[in-house]
């Protein structure tokens, strides 16, 4: 099994079984571990098969829009801080954040990030090319694995960067997930950005409350634009429509819409709670800006046997 997992990271026979000429190509990335680059005309994504991780997204003629740790590496097993990680089967600390009433054991923010994902299909569509990777039970699954479940995640490139994260519930029971798309995305300043769409909608204020472990009823009110001068962690509700980040110091606004999910996540760790997490680089919490695509425990997904459920965001990139 060893043997088919390394024989599967490897470039060479990745490319032959998947790769499509000038639009998908396995590479060894100078980050260690195997990527996957999508190039189309109007933009290129690279996609680490750990943690089934996007780790740049370059729209054609721009800077990259997401933001990734100065000391991130794909081959050493740790959580990659940056790019899109992928918080699943649950979002935050195990257990009561997917709304159980015991906590759980396994990994903040679940197995997915730190679990290295199988390539499964490639294609060229209208949309560009894409590629879609899976993650089945390991054979030695982890205290917290929920079962008997799969989940994929397809990543296109072209106008525009789309994620589609799927889960099957191949068990008997029905599966109860929270999850998010935690983008890191890059900007000129923090103090200088905007955040909207989120104007009248209640949070959940993690900086306060802490992580969302149960429902609390202790929620605040967004009035106008999210604005940065301190740590923010908070998850807004009953959020569908799209948000934005406006960055008139880069020029630019990017906009994330969804679909399957009612929480957002706003996150900046701003200076101290950065130097604790000792990856972010000096005054690299200034250059960066977290907006999520998740369900928490306010919106946890309930999978029937059999069923499949998405979450998917798609984000676009545009002058501010
Ligand atoms: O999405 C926000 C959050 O849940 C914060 O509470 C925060 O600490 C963070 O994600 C980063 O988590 P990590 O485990 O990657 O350090």
């Amino acid at each position: 099994m060893t043997m088919l997992t390394d024989l599967e990271a490897d470039p060479e026979t990745l490319n032959t079984r998947l790769g499509i000429a000038g639009r998908v190509r396995f590479e060894a990335s100078a980050l260690g571990g195997t990527v996957v680059v999508l190039e189309h005309p109007r933009g290129r994504a690279t996609v680490a098969l750990f943690g089934g991780q996007v780790i740049d997204w370059q729209p054609a003629g721009q800077a990259s829009v997401l933001w990734l740790s100065p000391v991130a590496r794909l081959d050493e097993g740790k959580a990659v801080r940056g790019g899109v990680p992928v918080c699943w089967p649950w979002f935050g600390p195990p257990g009561r954040s997917r709304g159980e009433r015991q906590a759980g054991t396994g990994p903040q923010h679940g197995f997915a990030r730190t679990a290295t994902w199988q390539a499964v299909e490639t294609g060229d569509s209208t949309s560009g090319p894409w590629v879609t990777l899976a993650l089945t039970a390991p054979s030695k699954a982890g205290k917290g694995w929920p079962g008997k479940v799969e989940v994929r995640l397809t990543v296109v490139v072209g106008e525009t960067l789309e994620l589609r994260l799927v889960t099957r519930n191949l068990g008997a029971a029905p599966l109860v997930l929270t999850q998010a798309l935690h983008a890191y995305f890059q900007v000129g300043d923090i103090e200088e950005i905007q955040v909207e769409g989120l104007d009248g909608h209640v949070f959940h204020n993690a900086v306060a409350l802490g992580p969302a472990m149960a429902i609390s009823t202790s929620l605040n009110s967004q009035i106008g634009a999210v604005t940065f001068a301190g740590e923010v962690d908070r998850i807004y509700l009953e959020q569908r429509g799209p948000v934005s980040i406006v960055d008139r110091r880069l020029g630019r606004r990017i906009t994330m819409t969804k679909r399957g999910s009612k929480s957002t996540v706003v996150w900046n760790p701003w200076r101290d709670k950065a130097g604790n997490l000792g990856d972010l680089g000096e005054e690299g919490y200034r250059q960066m800006v977290c907006v999520e695509a998740a369900n928490t425990v306010y919106d946890a997904v309930k999978v029937p046997p059999g069923e499949t459920r998405e979450l998917a965001a798609v984000y676009e990139c545009g002058p501010a």
